[in-house]
């Protein structure tokens, strides 16, 4: 695992830097707005979508600052969708990555427009030539991150849990909005090394499959950490799924047997990923951490 953590703390470095430079003060009236956008992105999270887009770019040997720009971009996106997630009108959070949400920090209609901002700016960054010479690819990548995004992605599945506090979801229910809200992005973080590398369709494919097992890992995990982590760990308050009586993987299978099936999920993902020989091993290290981890 020492191979993981230094290279997921490259990784965090990198794009935190890749960040950075893109979301730049311009000295105009409206930098309270990218004071803001900052604010979400930088100096916290585990990266883990950045370092899926970086570990699969370099499995295809796609040059470091396209897969930084396209790592950033998922980034925007995930961050974006925290903004968001924490408003008053959705989970109503006052903490997040240890630190006040972006709302408390500023105010709700900066904390919206800060998420929407981001959001534009991802496919921006992506849509720049300097991401890549190729157009084809360019427009790949916006294709599949707005595949993610939309109604059918990730805003599709908040529709869903926002109904998941009225409705008793069964386990089918809850897998395909979980699919939906977090796993697509997880997706479509790991297709983009392929895509950038000019990658054969089945070895994209094998990354979609590898994705799709550990979103649903990864998402196990979080429920478990909702029921048994901490506050001071995870940075954001947990036993919110209990409080607000939603049905969750834990909920439904109970602490050991949904620990069980994040397990068997990473294992099955790490499977995925033989084909590629030992140039899969950071993504396979990575799948064991998603269900090991306390934060
Ligand atoms: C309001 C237009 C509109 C869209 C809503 C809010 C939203 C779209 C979607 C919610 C998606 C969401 C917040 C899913 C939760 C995913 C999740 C488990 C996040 C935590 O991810 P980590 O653990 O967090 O990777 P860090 O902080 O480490 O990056």
């Amino acid at each position: 695992m020492n191979d993981l953590k230094s290279s997921m703390a490259d990784a965090a470095d990198a794009v935190e830097r890749a960040l950075d430079r893109l979301l730049q003060l311009g000295g105009d009236p409206e930098d309270r707005v990218i004071e803001a956008m900052r604010y979400a992105v930088l100096g916290g999270g585990k990266r883990i979508r950045p370092f899926m887009v970086l570990s699969s770019s370099a499995m295809f040997g796609v040059d470091r600052a396209s897969a930084l720009r396209a790592a950033a971009a998922v980034e925007m996106v995930h961050c974006y969708s925290l903004v968001h997630d924490d408003l008053p009108a959705m989970d109503n959070d006052e903490l997040r990555r240890g630190k006040p949400t972006c709302h408390k920090k500023f105010d709700e209609a900066t904390a919206i427009l800060a998420g929407d901002a981001l959001l534009t700016r991802a496919f921006e960054v992506l849509a720049d030539p300097e991401t890549h010479q190729d157009a084809r690819v360019r427009a790949d990548l916006v294709l599949a991150l707005a595949e993610a995004c939309g109604e059918r992605g990730m805003v599709g599945g908040q529709v869903l849990d926002l109904m998941a506090e009225t409705t008793d979801l069964n386990m089918p229910e809850i897998t395909r909005m979980q699919r939906m809200k977090t796993g697509m992005l997880i997706s479509v973080a790991c297709e983009m090394g392929a895509i950038l590398g000019h990658a054969s369709e089945n070895a994209r494919h094998t990354l979609h499959a590898y994705a799709h097992d550990l979103g649903l890992a990864f998402q196990i995990a979080d429920d478990l950490l909702d029921v048994e982590g901490s506050i001071e760990k995870t940075g954001k308050k947990t036993g919110k799924d209990q409080a607000a009586g939603k049905a969750t993987f834990v909920s439904l299978l109970g602490v050991e047997r949904a620990r069980g099936q994040a397990k068997m999920l990473s294992d099955q993902a790490v499977q995925h990923l033989e084909i590629f020989g030992e140039k899969g091993d950071l993504l396979k290290q990575l799948a064991h951490f998603v269900v090991e981890r306390d934060a």
